[in-house]
């Protein structure tokens, strides 16, 4: 009895119970994909609460290679310090969610970035009447920023490499950090140059009352993450396939995406972001 107990347990145990992300997918028969909260243009959904975006059409074409049909999709939005872990454990199948592609991820996580699907770089989005026209007159400046990025990396970075202080206000989720910073309780919100674009778009009382500093402290990749190769491969394939105007803004998109943002590259083109988020 006890040696079937002890048997049970370990066939119970991962080893055993394996069963690749991509038979799992096919045995439920749709795709877990996980994706930010909502960052409009690349995972949010619209009025009738049909997530659209990007990332999200990743997560619809991986459901179409794998299942023939790019509407068996689900969704599960994840904050920054959310992702990895919901992944690593199975809780969703793939990871299309802006995560920028660092070595320190990509050799500590046990995970697989599989393809690159945007080009960006952090700023700074300050409100207009404190007329500030550069980052380098941020010194002793509120800072908001979400926990768990290379966002409030950089951040620290950029200050003390330009001999400046500032205060974080370090808040985990999205829509708290946006009132916070909308609020008027920070003087500053950092993140993805992207993620300035869409907000400013999507969730500024009066866009116009807010300014993107031109300062890009760098570039970041954002990439698709998966478990396993064999689900990366399918990734893989469909950027392949896929119109480079939608994923590789700095190649022959740049034509269809207007203006590049004066050829520093990885950079984001505005342009073709505020096309995407419609405004
Ligand atoms: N690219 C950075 C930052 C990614 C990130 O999480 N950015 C925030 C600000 S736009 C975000 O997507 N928030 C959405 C959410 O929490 O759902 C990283 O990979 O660490």
């Amino acid at each position: 009895m006890k040696r079937a107990l002890l048997l049970l347990a370990v066939l119970a145990t991962p080893a055993f119970a394996q069963q690749s992300t991509l038979d799992a997918v096919r045995s439920k028969g749709f795709v877990q994909c996980g994706v930010n909260t909502g960052v409009a243009g690349f995972s949010a959904p619209d009025s009738k609460g049909v997530y659209r975006g990007i990332d999200v059409d990743l997560c619809r074409a991986v459901a179409a290679a794998v299942l023939g049909d790019a509407g068996k999709v689900r969704y599960t939005p994840l904050t920054a310090q959310q992702r990895f872990t919901a992944l690593q454990s199975g809780e969703v199948d793939v990871l299309s969610r802006n995560t920028t592609w660092t070595i320190t991820r990509d050799t500590s996580l046990g995970l697989n970035f599989v393809g690159v699907n945007y080009y960006d770089g952090q700023g700074f989005m300050v409100p207009r009447k404190l007329n500030v026209k550069s980052a380098k007159q941020l010194n002793g400046a509120t800072v908001c920023v979400q926990p768990g990025t290379t966002t409030e990396l950089n951040l620290a970075d950029y200050f003390r490499a330009n001999k400046m202080t500032f205060k974080p206000v370090v808040i985990e989720k999205l829509e708290e950090v946006l009132n916070a910073y909308f609020a008027g309780r920070c003087d500053v919100y950092t993140t993805d140059h992207s993620g300035l674009i869409s907000t400013r778009a999507t969730r500024a009382t009066k866009p116009d009352d807010h300014v993107i500093l031109p300062e890009d402290l760098g570039g970041t990749l954002r990439a698709v993450l998966a478990v396993e190769r064999l689900v990366g491969l399918v990734v893989g394939h469909i950027h392949l396939r896929a119109p480079r105007a939608l994923l590789d803004p700095r190649g022959k998109a740049r034509g269809r995406f207007g203006k590049s943002s004066g050829g520093r590259a990885p950079a984001v083109d505005r342009n073709g972001l505020e096309r995407i988020t419609g405004r």
